[in-house]
């Protein structure tokens, strides 16, 4: 349920959308399942309102991981710059918690003409837009849809609700994650009693993967490093090993190494560590306790951002130099650890 002050941006929210002419929505790089169900729930419910809506898929392209979603066709293969945002008048960008989630292309600038609208739960959201509703107890942006679809007195047909049960199965990790609550499971109760078929879904998610996806994880788990009294797990895939295993970049993405690599008995943080080209490393951060050891911090101080526990950045910088920064900023951040 949405708090008076979440009412009162809510009220705001519907207003510039009814005032709109046209909405521009887009996905995050590297989107997962929050990412395109909550976008897509959205376009699904301002279509709905005849409203004109354009849909995006932003840096990452389009992702064929999430080809079951109703609406998946309408994604427009472009990114925030490719975009004429003179076309628009309300941008409305979910589950994305500061400019980088927007694009990683160049810096994003929006128009004075333009209403951006931040629908969003992230720890570390910064709050660029016009109006903002960012909730970080939600453990899904599709719950703040769904919270937002029932505020508006919007139906919530089979497509909206097979793109939010995406989202909100995604992001609690299969309602596992903290953030879970008792709201959630009556948003699913709803949601499953409009879509019965909800297993379907799940289904489709789990077992549409790639190839180069399970041959990047053989390659990750094969690297495993351990460090401070084996509390911190690493694992590290270089350039090379892409290169020569025929691995694109977008096979790394969302790939739950660091996730697996913290169910180590022992292990407190684990971490995806990939040379996405040289000079360029992503890191992907999943901690047991959130509370003891938040790894948002540890990503912000790396120049990412996410949630206590499961967050994430990109360094400009050579692998070495950034396994070096990482055990520094580990040690320094976590002084149980060593
Ligand atoms: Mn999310």
């Amino acid at each position: 349920m949405l708090n008076q002050e979440s009412i009162s941006i809510a009220d705001d929210i519907w207003k510039a959308i009814l005032s709109a002419k046209k909405i521009l929505l887009h996905c995050h790089p590297s989107p997962d399942g929050d990412s395109v169900g909550s976008v897509l729930s959205m376009y699904h419910a301002l279509t709905a309102q005849s409203k004109e809506v354009t849909v995006i898929w932003g840096d990452s392209g389009a992702t064929e991981h999430f080809s079951f979603l109703p609406g998946y066709e309408k994604i427009i293969p472009k990114n925030f710059f490719e975009v004429d945002l003179n076309e628009y008048d309300v941008f409305i960008a979910e589950d994305s918690g500061g400019l980088e989630m927007i694009s990683k292309k160049g810096p994003v600038i929006f128009p004075d003409h333009l209403k951006v609208i931040v629908i969003d739960h992230h720890q570390t959201n910064t709050k660029y837009g016009s109006i903002n509703l960012v909730i970080n107890t939600s453990p899904a942006t599709a719950q703040i849809n769904y919270e937002l679809f029932t505020l508006w007195n919007i139906p919530i047909t089979k497509e909206i609700a097979r793109c939010l049960i995406l989202g909100l199965f995604t992001d609690t990790g299969g309602f596992k994650y903290r953030g879970v609550s008792s709201r959630t499971f009556e948003i699913m109760s709803h949601l499953v009693t409009i879509e019965p078929d909800f297993s379907k879904i799940i289904s489709e998610l789990e077992n549409n993967n790639e190839f180069e996806r399970v041959a990047f994880m053989g390659l990750a788990l094969h690297s495993i490093h351990m460090f401070c009294n084996k509390k911190l797990a690493v694992s590290i895939v270089t350039h090379d090993d892409l290169i020569k295993n025929n691995i694109p970049e977008v096979a790394t993405h969302k790939q739950g190494v660091a996730n697996y690599l913290k169910s180590i008995r022992g292990v407190e943080v684990g971490v995806q560590c990939t040379e996405i080209d040289p000079g360029l490393v992503k890191m992907s951060f999943r901690s047991r306790d959130g509370k003891k050891h938040d790894v948002s911090k540890l990503a912000e101080i790396l120049g990412g951002g996410g949630h206590v526990s499961a967050s994430a950045t990109l360094m400009k910088m050579s692998l070495v130099d950034a396994k070096e920064k990482l055990l520094k900023t580990v040690v320094e951040l976590y002084p149980d650890f060593c």
